[in-house]
Formats: C-alpha cells, structure tokens, sequence
C-alpha cells in the first residue's frame, strides 16, 4: 500500500486552492490537480505492508498534534517533474516540527525515507513547464488545521485517488 501523512484542506479552503489551481494551469499548463486530490504532504511513506499498515492507522488515530495556522503567500515551483505550488514564502516552523516530530516516530517504528529536506507545499499542477506568476493572484490564504490524516494513494485505470484511511483525534 502507498502512503503517506496528510492536512486535508476544509472544504472552503479547498474550493480557493482549486481556483487558484485554475488560475495557474491557464498561465502555466500542465496537469491541474483535481479538487478531491489537493492536500499538504506531511510525510511520504511510500510501499507499506498491510500488517504495518494496520499498526499505523492505530498509531494516527491516537496521535494528537498541535492545532496550527498555516499561511499561504508564495507561489513555487520544483524542476521535476514540473511541480507547480502553493505554500509559504518560507517554510513554516510549526509545519516543518510536526514533520520532524512524525519523522522521529515513524523512525522509532522503523520505517525509512525521512527526506533531507522539507518543504511544505500544495502541489496544484503537475508537467508545468514553467510558472508564470506575471498576472496571477497573489496567494494570500490562512488553512486552519488541527488534525492530520493517513492517506492511501490508489492508482488503477481510472488514475489516481486517495482515500483516508484514519486520522488524528481533533484537538
Ligand atoms: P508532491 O505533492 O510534491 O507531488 C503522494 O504521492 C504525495 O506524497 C504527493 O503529495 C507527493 O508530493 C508526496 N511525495 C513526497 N515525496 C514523494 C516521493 N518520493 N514520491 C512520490 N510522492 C512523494
């Protein structure tokens, strides 16, 4: 099973990245991500067993974080594969400590994979050539969180989807 660690916007905030999804796929090209589909990556897992799986649904349903303010104010773009984003101008202390702290407990669960480096961001196109912030909104969007989600990602003939597999008590 492919997994990873996720915010999942609420649903006004999920309806403003789409329209900015919108806005850059008509400056930009590329793959516009579907509404359904856009989140903030906590912390990839990649191919998990299903017995590992099961202990971490277990895990993330009793895992209580700290509720956060995360400000979206920058537009950005990673060479491959042509990811288009949204996030913050710089990454967010409290996004980047939940990472490390979740990073520290799935290392005491010996799963591997912590990259060297983290960036929160909202993939929104994907095979963009370039970002082209000339006539786009500047993003200036505020995503209350207070929970976060194990997240199994899908693909079949029909693409790709997730689906939520557990999530963290609310707090
Ligand atoms: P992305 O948004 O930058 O593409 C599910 O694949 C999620 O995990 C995506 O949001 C993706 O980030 C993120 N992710 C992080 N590292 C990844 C990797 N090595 N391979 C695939 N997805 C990764």
């Amino acid at each position: 099973m492919r997994l990873f660690l996720a915010l999942m916007p609420p649903p006004s905030l999920r309806g403003r990245l789409g329209a900015l999804a919108d806005a850059a796929q008509a400056r930009c090209g590329g793959r516009r991500m579907p509404d359904e589909s856009l989140h903030l990556t906590l912390a990839f897992l990649g191919e998990v067993e299903e017995t590992r799986a099961a202990a971490l649904v277990d895990w993330v349903s009793r895992l209580a974080v700290p509720p956060g303010e995360w400000r979206l104010n920058a537009w950005g773009r990673f060479q491959r594969p042509g990811i288009v984003w949204v996030g913050g101008q710089a990454p967010d202390p409290s996004l980047v400590a939940l990472h490390c702290r979740l990073w520290d407990e799935l290392e005491s669960q010996g799963l591997e994979g912590r990259p060297s480096r983290y960036v929160p961001h909202v993939t929104l196109l994907r095979r963009a050539e370039r970002l082209e912030t000339e006539g786009l909104p500047t993003p200036a969007l505020t995503w209350r969180y207070n929970r976060f989600e194990l997240i199994q990602s899908i693909t079949d003939a029909r693409g790709s989807r997730y689906v939520s597999l557990a999530h963290s008590p609310e707090r």
